[in-house]
Formats: structure tokens, C-alpha cells, sequence
């Protein structure tokens, strides 16, 4: 089993070379700075692809962002990937390449940083989740729907190709939960859900109406070592893992222990990211895709910890966070994913578990202190 960060480093590689194969004329376009390669597209070399893409990245120093930056700065040239975001970067994503000041509330900054990088793609990630949302319906439209009305702009006014994440909270009580298909009832009971429905719809409008090349995954909940979430209902399965490494290896768990919900690791999330990223548009049968790597309730995510740690124990105290996760499907299909652009997850609960608790424990036994985000 590879760590967490090397198996990144390793798929950055890896991807790499996929994209080298499959990279057609539309997709070099978006990364491309000119159409030289034109009827040579498939002969184009993945260095060349590489150094063309200039990347901004919004909400760079969130949960994801600390992990994506560092991958697609590895993959395209640290120069070539803008971190931005209203809080202070990492040292080491601000040692790595540029940071800039961004909100992306204001529609000005964001054309601005968009035009001053020469951007030929957006990664929208800024967003509130859905607990955070909740506690700040008003804050949550304004972040969620005008940063990315602001980036669909920013895109159509420079063609650039945008990646904009959704997830599994854009379904609700009425859709099937059990295995939920890509195209369903999508009617959310949560701000975070609703806005990011909005964004759905909003980026395939931007694609038929003005050609923008408009592309999102539905991401479950995500697990990872190095950074901590920011908010959301899927917390808990992050949380979980500090508090077993600390001395009393207790955790009071904010869902009941029987509540499954789609899960993914990190370094999944980041090559899915990616994969989609960089897809020919000839493979692309939707805009929108389901992905998933594993579903878990809190009581087998538990029992997996104690396995690994005799003596761990967790207790159940709902609270709000219940409703919202009661909400949400319990699995959902990834298939077209599957089928499109070959998603493939490799990391399932035990390997989650083995790994989060090798790396936090190494990280906390040096610092005893998570990044905070
Ligand atoms: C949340 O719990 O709000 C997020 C999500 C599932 O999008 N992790």
C-alpha cells in the first residue's frame, strides 16, 4: 500500500501519461495557449500539454485545495497553477507558487486574476458546506451562487474550461437513496444542496449557450490526513480519526451509528478531479457525474478503528447534522463515470482506515497539531 501523498505524487505521474494518449483536439484546446497542435492532437506530448495549462484555483486553501494545488502544480509547472483564496495560504502552497487575494463574491477580482495569470481553466472550489451553510443560509447563496455565476462569467468572456465541484448533497428526501443514478430527483432540503443544484444547471447552461466547457463531480464525503474539512455532515468520518489517537480514544459522534453515506479518500478524489479534468470531450456523455469509492455508517467506520486500535470506543449524540445526512443517499452509482472517462476508486474502509492512522500518526506524534483550514 502506497502513503496518501506518495500515491498522489505517483498518479500525477501516471495521469500523466494516460493524458498523453488520450488528450484530443478539443481538450489540448482548453490547456493549450494556441491551436498549433491542430491535426496533431493525439501525437501531442503530455509535457507539452502540461506546460500549456495555466490553472486558477479558488478556494485553494480548503480540505481539497491543500492537496489538489501541490498535484496539479507537479503535473503543469508550479508557475502555471494560481492558488487563491480569502485566507492566508499554507506555507508550503504559498512557498510553492503564486497565492493571490481572491473573493469570489467580487466578479472584478475574479476576471482580473483570470486575465492576469492568462488562465486557459478555472477549478472553482471556494464553496460553503453544508453544516457551515446551514448556520449561514445568507452567506451560503452569496459564496456558493455568485462565486460561481462569477467563474461561469470569468470562463465564457476567456474559454476557458471550468471544473466546479457538486455533491451528493444536490439530492433529498424524495430521490432514491439506494444506489442513487446520475440523473434523478434532485430536490435538496439544504442551502448547500440547493446552491450547488443552481450551479449544476447554471454550468450546463453555460455550455449550450455560450460554450463553455463546463465540467463537475458529485463528491461524497472526503476523508484525508493533511487537512482538516470545513463544515460539512461528512466530518465526523475525518474527526473520527483524531480523536481515536488521542489518549482517551473516545469519539461522541454527531450521527447515529447506523446512518450510511458515500465516502472517498483523498487521493481518490484528487486523480477523479483530474481524470475529469483532462477528458477528451468526445468521451463526456454529461456534465455532471456521480462518483463514489465506498458507503459506511459511523458504527463500521468505528469498528474498523478498533480493529486497528484495541480499546477505541465511539458513542452516538445526534444533532442537527442528523437531518441532513437522513437526507442524503446511503450509495450512489458512479457508473457513466465508470463508463465515460474510466473511473476506478482504489481506496475502500480498511485501506482508508490503515492509512489515516499511519499518517496522522506520524503527523500528531511530531506536532500534535492538524492543519487548520
Ligand atoms: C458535506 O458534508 O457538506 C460535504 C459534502 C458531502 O459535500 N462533505
Amino acid at each position: 500500500m502506497l502513503s496518501h501523498t506518495r500515491y498522489i505524487l505517483t498518479h500525477a505521474v501516471r495521469i500523466a501519461s494516460r493524458a498523453a494518449i488520450v488528450v484530443p483536439c478539443d481538450s489540448s484546446r482548453v490547456f493549450s495557449a494556441s491551436n498549433s497542435t491542430a491535426g496533431s492532437c493525439r501525437a501531442a506530448s503530455s509535457s507539452a500539454a502540461k506546460e500549456r495549462a495555466r490553472v486558477v484555483v479558488t478556494g485553494a486553501t480548503g480540505q481539497i485545495g491543500v492537496e489538489l494545488v501541490p498535484f496539479l502544480r507537479a503535473r503543469y509547472g508550479a508557475d502555471a497553477v494560481l492558488a487563491t483564496d480569502i485566507k492566508v495560504g499554507p506555507e508550503a502552497m504559498v512557498a510553492g507558487g503564486p497565492f493571490a487575494y481572491l473573493d469570489v463574491t467580487d466578479a472584478a477580482a475574479v476576471n482580473r486574476l483570470v486575465v492576469e495569470h492568462r488562465a486557459t481553466a478555472i477549478v472553482h472550489l471556494a464553496s460553503l458546506l453544508s453544516a457551515v451553510g446551514e448556520r449561514n443560509p445568507q452567506l451560503a447563496m452569496k459564496v456558493n451562487a455568485r462565486g460561481s455565476e462569477n467563474v461561469l462569467e470569468a470562463a465564457a468572456a476567456h474559454k476557458l474550461r471550468v471544473f466546479i465541484p457538486s455533491t451528493i448533497a444536490v439530492f433529498g428526501p424524495s430521490t432514491p437513496r439506494q444506489n442513487t443514478p446520475n440523473t434523478t430527483v434532485l430536490r435538496p432540503t439544504t442551502i448547500y444542496g440547493t446552491t450547488k443544484v443552481y450551479m449544476e444547471l447554471l454550468g450546463e447552461y453555460y455550455a449550450t449557450r455560450f460554450g463553455v466547457d463546463f465540467r463537475s463531480l458529485r463528491y461524497p464525503g472526503i476523508i484525508s490526513n493533511t487537512a482538516l474539512p470545513g463544515g460539512g455532515t461528512t466530518d465526523y468520518a475525518v474527526d473520527i480519526f483524531y480523536e481515536a489517537l488521542k489518549p482517551s480514544r473516545t469519539y461522541s459522534c454527531f450521527l447515529r451509528a447506523d446512518t450510511a453515506l458515500p465516502m472517498m479518500y483523498m487521493p481518490d478524489c484528487v486523480r477523479a478531479t483530474v481524470e475529469l479534468l483532462e477528458a477528451p470531450q468526445a468521451a463526456l456523455s454529461t456534465r455532471v457525474y456521480n462518483v463514489t469509492a465506498t458507503s459506511f455508517t459511523p458504527a463500521e467506520i468505528s469498528a474498523a478503528i478498533t480493529a486497528r486500535l484495541p480499546g477505541f470506543l465511539t458513542t452516538y449524540a445526534p444533532d442537527f447534522r442528523q437531518t441532513i445526512a437522513d437526507s442524503w443517499p446511503a450509495t450512489i452509482d458512479d457508473s457513466l463515470a465508470r463508463h465515460d472517462w474510466g473511473w476506478r476508486p482504489e481506496f475502500g474502509l480498511n485501506e482508508i482506515a490503515d492509512d489515516m492512522l499511519r499518517a496522522l500518526s506520524v503527523r500528531l506524534g511530531a506536532s500534535k497539531r492538524p492543519v487548520q483550514v
